[in-house]
């Protein structure tokens, strides 16, 4: 249920915030914007939060009604994310194949750029985070290439905040829509977060008159500024 999946997203939330994972601070993102609160999921750095993390993924997944036939981990923090939920849905019964790319091809051994499982079919790709959607349009033009379909993404983190969209003349503009949105309305893909910013902002919002609480309102303006 949707109550269920509020509950597993504070769950998250906090899961990250403890890990180290989710800091608040002054970071620049990769679109250029001065943001409150970073999430660094390179930072789940040890078997046992790599497991919880998987977990989270399949839960969140399995309670969206996403279909697809293998995964695909982009290069580099896609990897091991899109390995370790792999290994925790066939824990769970659903065995997938799983591949992933090298930012770099190889000239000589196995050569190209894709490792593991043939491309094909209903891809689910499998990434950290969401902002500009920079690099889930990566991802898609990668799979579209291979001759398999980028159907689905299943993402830790949804930053809720405006695409950014080249323009003919090659400046990058902000558009009223978040990446989500847009791979969900435009691009027909079934997108499953396990969190969002709205979550971040419930969480914070729960801890009013203590430390962490006191984060709220830079991660509001940063909401007001860039959010959808
Ligand atoms: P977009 O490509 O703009 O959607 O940004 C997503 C990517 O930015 C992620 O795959 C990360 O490489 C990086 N990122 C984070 O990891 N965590 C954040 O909180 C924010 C970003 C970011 O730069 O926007």
């Amino acid at each position: 249920s949707s109550a269920n999946m509020q509950a597993l997203a504070q769950e998250f939330v906090q899961f990250a915030i403890e890990s180290g994972v989710l800091r608040f601070g002054e970071f620049k993102t990769k679109a250029g914007r001065m943001s409150p609160y970073f999430f660094n999921a390179g930072l789940f750095d040890d078997g046992a939060k790599l497991s919880r993390l998987a977990q989270f993924y399949a839960k969140a997944l399995l309670a969206s009604s996403i279909e697809f036939d293998m995964i695909f981990g982009p290069a580099y923090k896609g990897i091991p994310l899109g390995a370790a939920v792999a290994i925790e849905l066939a824990r769970l019964g659903k065995n997938v194949p799983f591949a992933y790319n090298r930012k770099e091809a190889k000239d000589h051994g196995e050569g190209g750029s894709l490792v593991g499982a043939p491309l094909q079919g209903r891809v689910l790709i499998v990434d950290d985070v969401m902002s500009a959607g920079t690099a889930a349009r990566e991802s898609i033009a990668l799979i579209k290439a291979a001759g398999a379909t980028p159907h689905a993404m299943a993402i830790a983190l949804d930053r809720q905040e405006m695409a950014t969209e080249k323009q003919a003349d090659g400046s990058v503009q902000d558009v009223p829509h978040s990446a989500v949105q847009y791979v969900r309305n435009t691009l027909g893909m079934g997108v499953c977060c396990i969190a969002q910013l709205s979550d971040l902002l419930a969480y914070l919002s729960a801890q009013d008159g203590n430390e962490m609480g006191q984060h709220l309102p830079k991660v509001q303006a940063y909401r007001d500024r860039y959010g959808v």
